[in-house]
């Protein structure tokens, strides 16, 4: 019966895994997927998460019953806490709701069902940032709401073209929903200022748009879990109603347990509950429950105070080796005199660069130098480390000259 069926292309930054994996060469060097990678080129179990499965395991001997619908309790309201803040107005006043979902890309799907059913204005596009997560584009797609782009990077100036991006916001109908990402953009790794943060809430207030953050970076942006949720806590102050979608996996890496959440700010705490209904209503038909080890790992964490403050400096590893990653680039470009300007590297936050290479050059340093990115010249800047960093950059010098 399915002999009509098209194949799906392969998804592109597992592809690139793959391919990397598959690659016998020993100089090769894979910057493709976002994941936090050691000096060593290693994944990372944060201490403090080994700690946490220890305790999980040994001292509360876990039972493995199902979770409720909308999942943890503990590490939902940690979760919603953690991004608005322990002071929160919006949560002491009973207006923010939540579900755990399967991880990030779970919860902008979760929030993205929802607005495909119950969303008022029919019709209404989501605007995703050009270029954004590929998933986004999927998602919003797969449950039917069309998708449209805003200008985000700006080629000439390596960074935010914050005239475009407003333009397109003061463009859209009424009403449309805007995906945003709060802190250490995906893939550009460029993010606005407060002050820029201010005037995209001016015109989305404006035109009555609905905010919809996606958060997967918290903490690897500023050095400071507070200052990474900055501008979603400004939207919040102002009043805002807004889907908030956090991932766990890179802050935690919790890469395959799936712990993320949905948090949903809304009006008052009846709309709160009526939006929590129904979307218990929908994943029970989806995944029925969520998984439970990683909500659990993370709600311990969230939890304790001494265990926070212990995962607070695993991030801050994590954000200083990637850190301290621009900075080696970046001066071994200026070493190589390497054609072009190069500050964009240690200008850019987060896990990614955006290095600003071709489609062309990417092909190069993958066919010539086992050099493995996506072919948007993004580079997950966890892949280097001090062994790697000079073949990398002597890579990227002979790909610019030729
Ligand atoms: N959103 C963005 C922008 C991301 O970059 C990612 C991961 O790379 C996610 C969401 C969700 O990832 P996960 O589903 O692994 O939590
Ligand atoms: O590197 C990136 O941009 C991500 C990687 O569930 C990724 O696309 C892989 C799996 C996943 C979420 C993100």
């Amino acid at each position: 019966v399915f002999e009509n069926v098209a194949a799906a292309p392969a998804d592109v930054i597992f592809a690139l895994t793959a391919d990397y994996q598959a690659d016998p060469n020993t100089s090769k060097v894979n910057l493709g997927v976002g994941a936090y990678r050691t000096e060593e080129g290693k994944p990372w179990v944060l201490p403090v998460v080994h700690k946490a499965d220890k305790i999980l395991v040994d001292d509360e001997y876990l039972d493995h019953e199902y979770l409720p619908i909308l999942g943890l309790k503990k590490f939902r309201d940690a979760s919603a806490k953690l991004v608005l803040g322990a002071d929160s107005n919006a949560i002491a006043e009973g207006r923010v709701g939540s579900a755990q979902c399967i991880s990030g890309t779970g919860a902008v799907y979760t929030g993205a069902h929802f607005l495909s059913k119950h969303y008022p204005f029919k019709g209404a596009a989501c605007y995703i940032s050009k270029p954004t997560w590929a998933n986004h584009r999927a998602i919003f797609e797969g449950v039917g709401i069309p998708v449209l782009e805003y200008p985000y990077w700006d080629p000439a100036t390596k960074g935010l073209d914050l005239k475009g991006m407003l333009g397109a916001m003061e463009n859209a109908p009424s009403g449309s929903i805007f995906l945003l990402h709060p802190c250490a953009h995906n893939p550009t790794g460029v993010d606005p200022t407060l002050e820029q943060w201010k005037q995209i809430a001016d015109v989305m207030e404006a035109k009555g748009h609905f905010t919809f953050f996606d958060t997967a970076y918290q903490g690897f942006a500023s050095g400071s879990l507070d200052k990474d949720a900055a501008s979603i806590r400004y939207f919040v102050e102002r009043g805002f109603e807004m889907f908030i979608a956090q991932s766990f996996s890179k802050n935690f890496g919790l890469y395959s347990e799936r712990a993320g959440n949905l948090t949903v700010v809304a009006r008052t705490p009846e709309i709160k509950n009526t939006i929590e209904s129904q979307i218990a209503k929908a994943q029970r038909a989806v995944i029925s429950n969520p998984p439970a080890y990683g909500s659990r790992v993370v709600s311990l964490v969230l939890n304790d105070e001494k265990l926070y403050g212990e995962w607070t400096e695993n991030l801050a590893t994590m954000a200083n080796r990637i850190i301290a990653m621009r900075q080696a680039l970046f001066d071994e470009l200026k070493k190589l005199g390497t054609p072009g300007t190069w500050n964009h590297i240690v200008d850019q936050i987060g896990m990614f660069s955006f290095t600003g290479l071709t489609t062309p050059q990417v092909k190069v340093l993958k066919e010539k130098y086992h050099v493995y990115l996506t072919d948007n010249g993004r580079i997950s800047m966890a892949g280097l480390n001090t062994k790697n960093v000079e073949y990398f950059a002597q890579a990227v010098d002979d790909v610019v000259r030729n």
